[in-house]
């Protein structure tokens, strides 16, 4: 028996050979490099998205260098230049703001390697820097999020709403025009006054902190509304309220956007009066745009996901109201 053991792994490493032989009948795709940076893992709605992005690689056969950047520019900027450094096929990338990319996109395109925008924009005043973007209408997000405000001012016959709003990262896309959307709505109706801003970074931590500094400076009787930028950051409000036995979604209306299940379950429970939606599932819409670069096709410049809003006006029952 000890004499056959060597031969049976040369036989087995002989068969594993063969198998590598086999390799180049394997789909084409498999050789095409996508590198991704993410900009962090501050959200639910983040983390999705990450996965999303994992998945649909795995779908479409390939291979993905992904680099989190932890919420920081440079870091996105290093992740970048190392992609083209490896000289991936395509570089996607989640900009954590909308500025300051000039420099490395440039590089990018001076490489050949096209540039697939996910989730946010880049400010720019050359778009030849940038092949496609992929990610949600936030103006439209937000103008939702205000067109629910004045129903349901209406329903309940409000005639002075003090407004505090909490936002995402300062100069990100969602935090920027989230907030345009839903004041362009509001604007011009006197019922209507935003008391303060805060930023709370899109962090649930935050969204914790935001509300203990509005509860010690309004008290609960000075605010009406809370419209906050995300998911996370209102379910931190939410913690805040009822440890201070303020009913959330009663004495307070609470207005949030993305739809993580947590913030749906909540809306259900009354706790959430409106959950604008914002989908994470990005991945395949990417790989798509990926693939039909790969194949020479145009590609489309910009696509939003079909998004829309649950409340607490619709039938929360309907099995269609659910949370990612
Ligand atoms: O709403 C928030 C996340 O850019 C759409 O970033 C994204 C936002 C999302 O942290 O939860």
């Amino acid at each position: 028996m000890k004499r056959i053991l060597p031969y049976m792994l040369i036989l087995a490493m002989l068969s594993a050979l063969a198998g590598c032989a086999k390799k180049p009948e394997e789909p084409e795709a498999r050789s095409v490099v996508v590198g991704f940076s993410q900009l962090g893992a501050e959200s639910s709605w983040r983390i999705a998205n990450t996965a999303s992005m994992e998945e649909a690689a795995k779908e479409y056969g390939f291979g993905l260098m992904m680099e989190n950047a932890n919420q920081k520019q440079e870091k996105q900027i290093d992740a970048i230049r190392s992609f083209i450094a490896y000289q991936v096929d395509v570089i996607v990338f989640s900009p954590i703001v909308e500025t300051g990319w000039d420099n490395v996109l440039a590089e990018a395109k001076s490489a050949g390697i096209p540039v697939i925008l996910v989730d946010r924009m880049v400010e720019t005043a050359d778009d030849s820097l940038y092949t496609a973007y992929v990610g949600a209408d936030f103006y439209a997000e937000g103008r939702r999020a205000g067109e629910y405000l004045v129903r349901k001012a209406d329903a309940l016959g409000m005639e002075h709403v003090r407004i505090a709003e909490i936002s995402g990262t300062l100069e990100s896309t969602p935090m920027r025009d989230r907030q345009r959307g839903f004041m362009d709505v509001i604007a011009g109706d006197s019922r209507f006054e935003v008391i303060e801003s805060i930023c709370g970074d899109f962090l649930r931590s935050k969204g914790e902190e935001c509300a203990a500094a509005l509860l010690s400076k309004y008290g609960k009787d000075g605010i009406d509304v809370i419209y906050s930028h995300n998911d996370s950051m209102i379910l931190g409000v939410l913690d805040v309220l009822e440890r201070e036995g303020i009913r959330p979604g009663q004495d307070i209306v609470l207005i949030t956007v993305d739809g993580e299940k947590e913030a749906v379950e909540a809306l259900k429970a009354g706790k959430i009066n409106c959950v604008v939606q914002c989908t994470p599932q990005l991945g395949r819409e990417v790989m798509e745009l990926v693939k039909g670069l790969k194949a020479g096709k145009k590609i489309p410049r910009v696509s939003h996901p079909d998004e829309g809003a649950f409340t607490d006006f619709d039938d929360l029952a309907d099995p269609a109201v659910e949370g990612f």
